[in-house]
């Protein structure tokens, strides 16, 4: 092992893992399928909310300056020497999908929160100001894009068409926003910061399959969702002969099994694909589906084959329009994020923190999507990776990281943190 040099910092391990929990209490039910108590804290419910509020209380505790922008992003800024100098920013989420466990997202926030406690009880100062950032609607399953916040904050997407976004209700996140109280003053385009470092659970299997606790993240791959209606006809499911039936449940299923061919094509390159949401209206048992509505997520490291799979797809569409009477598709892409590599620099100085605690690392591309790819395009990014357990499980309550993993996480992140904040 390594001698931990004077710029190497080990948090409160316990302290981190007590926010941890007590976040995750707020938006807490009782999962039947796990047995397990859950997280259901989608953006900007009341019980997210109640997160985001319990999070300001904690950044104010740590004498961190908060401020809330127009698409409710917050941000705890804790200063620098040189107060002109642009900040080192760090942070994550902490909205919820609706069967989450304790960590995705929230221990990047509160592992930054936790960093600053630590660099104020050892009397460090920076050069650089630090900040920790909380990104509004990072998961899209509310409103329908993902790394929302972080998006607009870079300017990928406008203000204006995100908080005209709508539920499945008909609400709108503007109107969610002033509802929960966080449409924010302040301008919504972050100024470019001098580094970007997130902080997150890996949410799959490769560190555990690697037996190390730490992943410097070499990118994010490729992001394509898409709702597709299917437009039948409702009919009698007794009288109506097959020859005369424009059946969008069986358009849906065949969409389902023809995505899963894709994969197993192995033609697309690493493909990944999930119907998440699969709906059949009016949904009753004698009626033939006049409707269906799904929603397709493809993940891809490799923009072309992300491309020719996308095509593939439409063809098939095409071909379900041709098949038989009566039958329509209409899509609308929800989002779309090409591969984004991370900063080399960056992942250096995660590398050397992660080797000056003596932590053994494996690099690694997420297979999740992260605000970090958004900020990517403000400034040099990267992000640390935590060891998952029960092969990496996550958007799942029995999502996992040991505390020791998470604090090992959150060491390597102080010291990235304080070693780039004292960069020219
Ligand atoms: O969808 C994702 O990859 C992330 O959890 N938002
Ligand atoms: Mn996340
Ligand atoms: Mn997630």
């Amino acid at each position: 092992m390594t001698s931990p040099t004077s710029d190497t910092f080990t948090i409160n391990g316990d302290r981190l893992w007590q926010s941890l929990m007590d976040l995750a209490d707020i938006g807490a039910y009782d999962d039947e399928r796990t047995g397990l108590r859950g997280v259901n804290r989608l953006a900007l419910t009341d019980a997210d909310a109640a997160g985001r509020r319990q999070v300001i209380a904690w950044m104010e505790q740590a004498g961190l300056a908060v401020r809330v922008d127009r698409m409710g992003n917050i941000y705890g800024r804790r200063e620098g020497t040189d107060p002109a100098a642009a900040p080192v920013l760090t942070g994550s989420h902490i909205d919820s999908v609706a069967t989450a466990g304790a960590f995705d997202g929230c221990l990047g926030v509160l592992g930054g929160i936790e960093v600053v406690r630590t660099l104020d009880e050892r009397g460090i100062t920076t050069r650089r100001p630090i900040e920790v950032a909380v990104f509004t609607e990072e998961e899209g399953v509310r409103f329908g894009t993902d790394m929302l916040g972080s998006a607009v904050a870079a300017g990928r997407l406008t203000l204006r068409s995100a908080r005209a976004l709508t539920d499945r209700d008909g609400l709108t996140l503007g109107a969610e926003l002033a509802r929960t109280g966080f449409d924010g003053p302040t301008d919504v385009r972050l100024a470019p910061p001098h580094a970007y470092v997130e902080c997150h659970i890996e949410q799959g299997p490769v560190l555990a399959d690697h037996d190390v606790e730490i992943g410097v993240v070499t990118g994010v791959q490729g992001i394509s969702w898409q709702k597709i209606t299917l437009h039948g006809r409702a009919a009698h499911a007794g009288t109506t002969p097959t020859r005369l039936r424009a059946d969008a449940g069986l358009a849906a299923a065949q969409i389902v099994v023809r995505l899963r061919a894709l994969v197993d094509s192995g033609e697309y390159g690493d493909l990944r694909a999930t119907v998440g949401h699969l709906v059949v209206h009016p949904g009753l048992t004698n009626i033939v589906p006049a409707r269906a509505e799904l929603t397709v997520d493809l993940r891809n490291p490799d923009d072309v084959q992300m491309t020719r799979a996308e095509e593939a797809l439409a063809a098939f569409l095409r071909e379900l329009e041709g098949g038989g009477p009566g039958l329509s598709v209409t899509t609308r892409q929800m989002a779309r994020t090409a591969h984004v590599p991370f900063d080399e620099g960056v992942q250096k100085v995660v590398a050397q923190a992660a080797d000056d605690h003596g932590l053994a690392h494996i690099s690694l591309l997420s297979g999740a999507g992260h605000d970090a790819q958004e900020i990517a395009a403000l400034c040099p990014t990267a992000m640390i990776f935590v060891r998952g357990e029960y092969g990496g499980i996550s958007h799942n309550p029995r999502e996992y990281s040991t505390p020791q993993a998470c604090a090992h996480g959150v060491d390597v992140l102080a010291t990235t943190l304080v070693r780039l904040a004292d960069q020219d």
